[in-house]
């Protein structure tokens, strides 16, 4: 059955692989699944067509015959129950990797977004100045607590998982505030995510799309 997903048609950050089409990208990828891509520019996430698969407006979408999805979170897992390589066999290590990723998506990417939030959605605002390094703080402890954990580790519960796939996800989108770099063993971690072959064919397919003219 094909699988299409949506990705903004042109991502704000040109391709960086920092929208979130991209884990659902490499969820893909690392199962082996083929599937299609359907860019939608701003305007057209809002109209109806497409708030009739994804409520709020917003990208990646999932289709797969008469199921659609949305939330990565979501996408994500289904790919991953549904196919061998993101989840272990054992039944306790399938749930620690599912906790991973809903803690990626829980508690470690809503400071992160509030970054974004703070820097660029309210860049201009008068609090601007005073609410930077308590959202910076809060990351920071965040990611002190995730390193560690991790330790001296290659991936968060043994094998890599959906939980790495998803953290990996989540951390990369702080890389341009220079805060993950100031954490090496994160830094390494993320990096490691990032030379995995699955992950370098979901990074060139959306820079692909990011680049074509249009
Ligand atoms: N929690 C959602 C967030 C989806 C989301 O924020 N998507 C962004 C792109 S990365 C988007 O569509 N932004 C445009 C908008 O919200 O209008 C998920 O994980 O799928």
């Amino acid at each position: 059955m094909t699988i299409t997903i949506t990705a903004f048609e042109r991502s704000p950050d040109g391709g960086k692989g920092l929208s979130r089409d991209t884990r659902v990208r490499w969820a893909l990828e690392e199962v082996g699944l083929p599937y299609e891509v359907r860019p939608v520019s701003f305007r057209a996430m809002k109209e109806p067509a497409h708030l009739a698969l994804h409520p709020f407006g917003q990208i990646p979408t999932y289709e797969e015959g008469e199921l659609v999805l949305f939330e990565t979170g979501s996408i994500v897992l289904h790919i991953a129950e549904r196919h061998p390589g993101l989840l272990p066999e054992d039944a306790n290590a399938r749930a620690r990797a599912i906790t991973w990723m809903f803690a990626a998506v829980n508690t470690v990417e809503p400071p992160i977004l509030e970054l974004v939030t703070a820097k660029i959605l309210e860049g201009d605002k008068p609090w601007r100045a005073e609410r930077l390094p308590l959202v910076e703080g809060r990351i920071r402890d965040r990611l002190a607590q995730l390193s560690a954990r991790l330790g001296k580790a290659e991936w968060l519960d043994g094998a890599f998982s959906v939980g790495d796939l998803m953290m990996v996800s989540v951390l990369l989108r702080l890389r341009p505030s220079g805060i993950l770099d100031q954490v090496p063993t994160l830094a390494a971690y993320v990096a490691r995510g990032e030379a995995r072959p699955a992950y370098q064919r979901a990074f060139d397919a959306q820079l692909a799309l990011n680049t074509k003219p249009l």
